[in-house]
């Protein structure tokens, strides 16, 4: 698989050094007590090579506010790509999306087969709320991440706007806010949720919390429409992914409302409002060895994917 070109920013880079330790050791933890296949496929799916972008965004929100030690967040930052890492795994089944390739490697279903790829990504899901609850918090904390990770992940947010888009395919959108309101969902919604989470185990006072929402609510548009971009410029071998599909099934996406340079503005706009969150969240940070570099670079870092 070649690199796609634009070079992931430090705090990406640790993260998903970071991450592939930790998702190991769990895994280790699991292995003796999970069927070998099962335990196979999870691990195969969560060590594919994931950028971490959830995981970082959660480091980066928690960092800012001023949550001290990451390890108190760590285990959110691995639900959180267990959660990730799953839905991809069912999205990819042939009963969805239909694909081959994901993170350069062969997909969960064709690498070990269908049925065992469903429960996999059923694992994954569970495993994923399993470890919200090892973080260092309170157990009122802790209950408020799984309710928002329920509401992200569940059917009104993810799952939700899964829906959303399979039926748009049948009916037709035509519609700016019809795609912007799937991808809210269907994208949006664990990219969001990773922002809130930070916040609220760095113990974050509402104003801080409400930007790294507006924040969060930015990326998720961002990361979709370059996720649109890609699809329609990139080939599969640079993607790890197979490329040029939403054309192929003729789905509204923002390149195909917006055409390719409407679609770049838009990515921009979305860029210029998440780093203008950023500064706001900066803003109300007194302590000056703490600031927004890894949030903004992390946002430029998403805009020029690819590029
Ligand atoms: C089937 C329950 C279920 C949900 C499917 C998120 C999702 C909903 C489907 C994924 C389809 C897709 C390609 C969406 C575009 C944005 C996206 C989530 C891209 C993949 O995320 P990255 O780039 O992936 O962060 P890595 O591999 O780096 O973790």
């Amino acid at each position: 698989m070649q690199p796609i070109p634009a070079s992931p920013p430090p705090l990406l880079v640790d993260t998903a050094a970071t991450v592939n330790h930790e998702l190991e050791r769990i895994m280790a933890r699991y292995q003796p007590s999970v069927p070998d296949r099962l335990w196979q496929a999870m691990r195969y799916s969560l060590l594919a090579g994931g950028k971490r972008v959830r995981p970082a965004l959660l480091l980066a929100c928690f960092d800012l506010c001023g949550g001290g030690d990451r390890a108190k967040a760590m285990p959110a930052a691995l639900a959180i790509d267990a959660m990730h890492t799953y839905s991809l795994i069912h999205d990819d089944l042939p009963c969805m999306d239909d694909d081959d390739l994901r993170r350069g490697h062969p997909t969960c279903h064709r690498k070990f087969d269908e049925a065992t790829a469903v429960l996999a990504g059923d694992a994954l899901q569970a495993l994923s709320f399993s470890l919200l609850l090892e973080v260092d918090a309170s157990d009122s904390v802790k209950a408020q991440l799984c309710r928002k990770l329920a509401q992200a992940a569940g059917c009104q947010g993810m799952v939700g706007g899964q829906m959303l888009d399979m039926e748009a395919e049948r009916w037709s959108v035509e519609g700016l806010l019809q795609v912007e309101r799937i991808h809210l969902h269907k994208t949006g919604a664990l990219l969001r949720f990773s922002c809130d989470a930070g916040a609220l185990l760095a113990g974050a006072d509402a104003t801080q919390q409400h930007h790294c929402i507006r924040f969060g609510e930015a990326i998720g548009l961002l990361f979709q429409i370059v996720d649109d971009l890609l699809d329609a410029t990139a080939s599969s071998s640079a993607l790890g992914k197979s490329a040029g599909k939403d054309a192929a099934q003729q789905k509204a996406t923002y390149v195909s409302l917006l055409g390719v340079e409407g679609a770049r503005e838009r990515a921009e706009e979305m860029a210029s409002i998440a780093l203008e969150a950023c500064d706001a969240l900066a803003a109300t940070v007194a302590d000056h060895n703490r600031d927004a570099t890894p949030l903004r670079q992390l946002t430029e870092y998403i805009l020029h994917r690819g590029s």
